[in-house]
């Protein structure tokens, strides 16, 4: 088949000419949070770098970085680099603590990342004949609206489903053939196990293609989707902060994921050192969004660690490709599909009047994710009761809900049962094999 490109000038552009692109971008961008975010002007002040010392893609180890902690300081509006008037969308994502991240575009942002999604669609395979079923969240995490923006880029006709409600996915999947299904691996997975169940054959369904990312996945898990289901299974990468998916993608070959790198440039660091790496070393992945408008991140630390490669694709785009994330150089666990800190979890129990006393226990059975919670109990809650603790354990799982997003099992245990460590407290024991 001959490789298509949704915008081919940029994703096959020879790698001197996108070093240019990126330093004219970079430059300005520079300038305009500079000029307009005081927070930033501030750290670039205290590193003693200007504006004008930037002239280049070559310069950008110059700037001071950003972490989830600058979004925490900043929260909410404290790095809005445009007024609120150009303003037209926010996402949001999980902080460490209380405070969640909150994205802002204009709606050249939007464009902007709804092209990116839109690149991802046709590497895949997409065009306006098909139907392409977006099962990611809708709201405020970024997958639904992201893929949805680039479905209707390229012309696709959406089903903007949002996650969940199985039976009704498999029913408008198969009534109106869709060709191409976006949502997180793990509930592709379970998508086609229960058409499997259903009696349905690869053969039966009329997917063709898939694309899977928001959460760490194996190639053997993609050996299984793509064999359950019939299609092509894809990777997507994104994250909040930069725009949301899309900000790297796979094409025909399944060799790691290209950067949309005239949007985003990315840099691998030693996660202690912040010290930048030669291409081809495994440390952490930075981004720096050169034409975002409202909040355009500057060295933003992922905490994903990754390797990056130039090398030569055989789908003919010249745009940098990262390999699947392989873990984090922080405790953020991706549970369903969404992303969980512990620090979260102390914040509620100390909010709900317990000790920091507990730990995480993450497995997966079949394709589902199991999320448990183990808190000591405290004098002042004791119950001798059994509907008093199921009580009392209903009610954390709530608040932690409210923080999370998804459904905990809480377990209230003994005081002083969970094992004190002697070093550094073991807060989560997770029995998923996500890494080859
Ligand atoms: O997960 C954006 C997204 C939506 C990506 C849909 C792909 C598809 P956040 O909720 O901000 O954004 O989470 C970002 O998720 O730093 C990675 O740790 C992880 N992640 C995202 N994509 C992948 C992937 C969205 N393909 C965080 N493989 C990132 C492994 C991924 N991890």
């Amino acid at each position: 088949m001959q490789e298509r490109y949704f915008q081919k000038e940029i994703e096959t552009m020879p790698a001197e000419q996108m070093k240019q692109l990126q330093s004219e971008k970079l430059v300005k961008q520079v300038k305009h949070v500079y000029e307009n975010v005081p927070y930033y002007r501030d750290l670039m002040d205290k590193k003693g770098v200007t504006p004008d010392d930037i002239k280049s893609i070559e310069d950008l180890h110059k700037l001071p970085f950003l972490s989830k902690a600058d979004l925490r300081d900043a929260y909410p509006y404290g790095l809005l680099a445009k007024p609120l008037k150009d303003c037209v969308r926010i996402q949001s994502t999980s902080g460490t603590t209380g405070r969640r991240v909150v994205a802002f575009y204009t709606q050249h942002d939007v464009d902007l990342w709804e092209d990116c999604c839109a690149r991802a669609i046709v590497a895949a395979g997409g065009t306006d004949e098909d139907v392409c079923q977006v099962a990611y969240g809708y709201g405020l995490f970024t997958g639904g609206p992201g893929l949805n923006g680039g479905s209707h880029k390229v012309g696709c006709l959406t089903l903007p489903m949002s996650s969940g409600f199985t039976d009704r996915q498999i029913q408008f999947m198969t009534d109106l053939n869709a060709t191409i299904l976006c949502c997180t691996p793990s509930y592709a997975a379970y998508i086609g196990e229960t058409l499997e169940e259903k009696g349905f054959k690869p053969e039966d369904i009329p997917l063709k293609a898939g694309i899977f990312g928001a959460e760490p996945w194996t190639e053997e898990m993609r050996r299984g989707i793509e064999k359950t289901l019939g299609i092509k299974a894809y990777d997507i990468y994104g994250l909040t902060e930069t725009t949301g998916p899309g900000v790297a993608f796979e094409c025909s070959e399944q060799t790691g994921m290209h950067i949309n790198e005239d949007h985003f440039y990315a840099e691998i660091i030693d996660p202690d050192t912040g010290e930048v790496l030669p291409e081809g070393s495994k440390g952490e992945l930075v981004f720096t969004s050169l034409d975002k408008e409202a909040f355009p991140l500057l060295r933003y630390r992922t905490r994903d660690i990754c390797v990056l490669s130039r090398k030569k694709c055989s789908c003919g785009r010249t745009l940098i490709k990262m390999a699947k994330p392989m873990g984090r150089s922080d405790d953020m666990l991706i549970i369903r599909g969404v992303n969980v800190f512990p620090s979260q979890i102390e914040t509620v129990l100390l909010n709900e009047g317990y000790q920091p006393n507990y730990q995480i226990i993450v497995d997966r059975k079949g394709n589902t994710d199991t999320f448990d919670v183990n808190v000591e109990m405290t004098a002042e809650h004791f119950s001798d009761t059994v509907s008093g603790v199921t009580a009392l354990e209903k009610k954390l799982a709530e608040a932690m809900k409210v923080m999370l997003g998804i459904n905990p099992t809480v377990h209230l245990v003994a005081p002083k049962s969970i094992v004190r460590s002697e070093g550094k407290a073991v807060r989560v024991i997770d029995k998923r094999k996500l890494h080859d």
